[in-house]
């Protein structure tokens, strides 16, 4: 595979982009080589500027659940451009968005309109803070909640792909007050309660965590924070900005049956347009300014380009219901087609999915917290990533990221993929 013209970009890049890419787990570093150049995508495919055609498990990290360049959106967003991409003054399109919301989501009341999953999240911290007039948070290791000084504490993603320990630039006052349990340790969670007693403001989770490969909340982990919550008056915050819109119409909470107080939203909401939401109860919104003083504002929320690619996107999903079963089939069927050919090649793995997110682990154990996902072999992943993607098949670059599938996914890509993976582990044995 030609990937020249990638290598000529990547190099050229770092003189004027920090490691040549606008987010670090682009850049390849934890699977070494050089990440490839994406010219434009179309369904399913990526295509990179050599010309070659990848089948893409990114999605561009989740939002493109219904496949790239998917033409209602393209449409849409033709149609809005020409009347201005931006106002900075309320549009009938933003209440519209907000009551497809607040019709697809449970316990979602009020709903305010961000421009990144991160933007979300940070809000739905300062809301919890305020309203309840606490300062700490319970954070889970390995889950990520975009890049706020308060949440890069032992977090996923990037920061666990590059094993930093301490982000410089966090201030320890801003550490100090982000407290963190291992993942489906709900003991771990009661004793960070018995420790500062009526001092933690929220707990936030990813329900389905997806930022150390995907992981599942055991039965009862969930309910068990609610109920926590619920017993200390703690604002219990699921991070649905991977899971929202994904797993059901009304994100995990739907599908997991539990309930939040606020819920944070980014990827799929934007139809692969900058848009992040948090909402929930109206006692907790009302306190966002301008009806409240917790304050938070932004020049491009709402904007009306992201609304009319999300409001499309989000309107088609809850039309067609189906999609859901679609993408779950698809997944399932990736799934056992992979199971067998890791199970052929007998060295140990585990694959965890749910609704259209999966990951590989290369581990010997299961996978169910940070501290089992960091004890893969990221070594094997390695190599299996780039045999991978040799073959045409595009998977996140790093083992601490879950896949997601995307509707477009035919059974032939499916196969391919199930090939491919075959010939790679076969790759890895020689
Ligand atoms: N932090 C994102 C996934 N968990 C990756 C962002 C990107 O590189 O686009």
């Amino acid at each position: 595979m030609n990937t020249s013209k990638s290598q000529e970009l990547f190099e050229r890049a770092q003189s004027s982009i920090p490691g040549g890419v606008n987010s670090p787990v682009r850049a390849f570093r934890s699977v070494g080589g050089t990440p490839i150049f994406i010219k434009k995508a179309k369904g399913a495919y990526l295509y990179d500027v050599d010309g070659n055609r990848y089948i893409d498990y990114i999605a561009s990290w989740g939002p493109m659940i219904l496949g790239h360049a998917w033409e209602p959106v393209v449409k849409a967003i033709q149609e809005y451009a020409v009347w201005s991409t931006s106002y900075g003054a309320p549009t009938e399109l933003e209440i519209e968005m907000a009551e497809l919301i607040r019709a697809m989501t449970p316990g979602v009341d009020m709903v305010r309109m961000v421009s990144s999953g991160t933007e979300a999240c940070m809000s739905a911290i300062r809301l919890a803070r305020g309203f309840t007039g606490r300062n700490k948070i319970i954070k889970f290791e390995g889950h990520y909640h975009g890049h706020a000084d308060p949440f890069l504490v032992k977090a996923g993603s990037g920061v666990a792909t590059f094993n930093i320990q301490t982000v410089p630039g966090v201030t320890p006052g801003v550490s100090q007050d982000t407290l963190t349990a291992a993942y489906n340790d709900l003991p771990g969670v009661q004793q960070l309660l018995t420790a500062y007693p009526g001092a933690i403001a929220a707990i936030i989770v990813e329900p389905v965590a997806g930022n150390m490969g995907c992981i599942l909340p055991e039965p009862g982990f969930l309910e068990g924070l609610r109920a926590l919550c619920d017993r200390e008056g703690i604002v219990f915050i699921l991070d649905e900005v991977m899971t929202g819109f994904r797993l059901a119409p009304g994100g995990a909470q739907q599908r997991l049956g539990v309930n939040a107080d606020l819920v944070t939203y980014g990827k799929v909401i934007g139809g692969g347009m900058p848009v992040g939401a948090f909402g929930g109860k109206k006692a907790i919104m009302q306190h966002i300014a301008p009806l409240g003083n917790v304050y938070q504002a932004g020049t491009l929320s709402g904007n009306p380009i992201a609304m009319i690619a999300g409001y499309t996107t989000l309107k088609f999903l809850q039309d067609n219901p189906s999609v859901y079963k679609e993408l779950e089939d698809k997944t399932s069927y990736l799934r056992d087609g992979l199971d067998r050919v890791f199970k052929a090649w007998g060295q140990p793995y585990v694959i965890n999915s749910l609704g259209s997110m999966i990951s590989v682990h290369f581990s010997d154990h299961p996978v169910r917290d940070f501290s089992s996902a960091s004890g893969a072999s990221n070594g094997l992943f390695k190599l299996f990533f780039h045999s991978m993607l040799r073959r045409g098949i595009y998977l996140p670059p790093s083992a601490f990221e879950s896949w997601f599938l995307n509707n477009a996914l035919t059974i032939a890509d499916l196969d391919a993929t199930i090939k491919a993976a075959e010939e790679s582990l076969e790759e890895l044995e020689a």
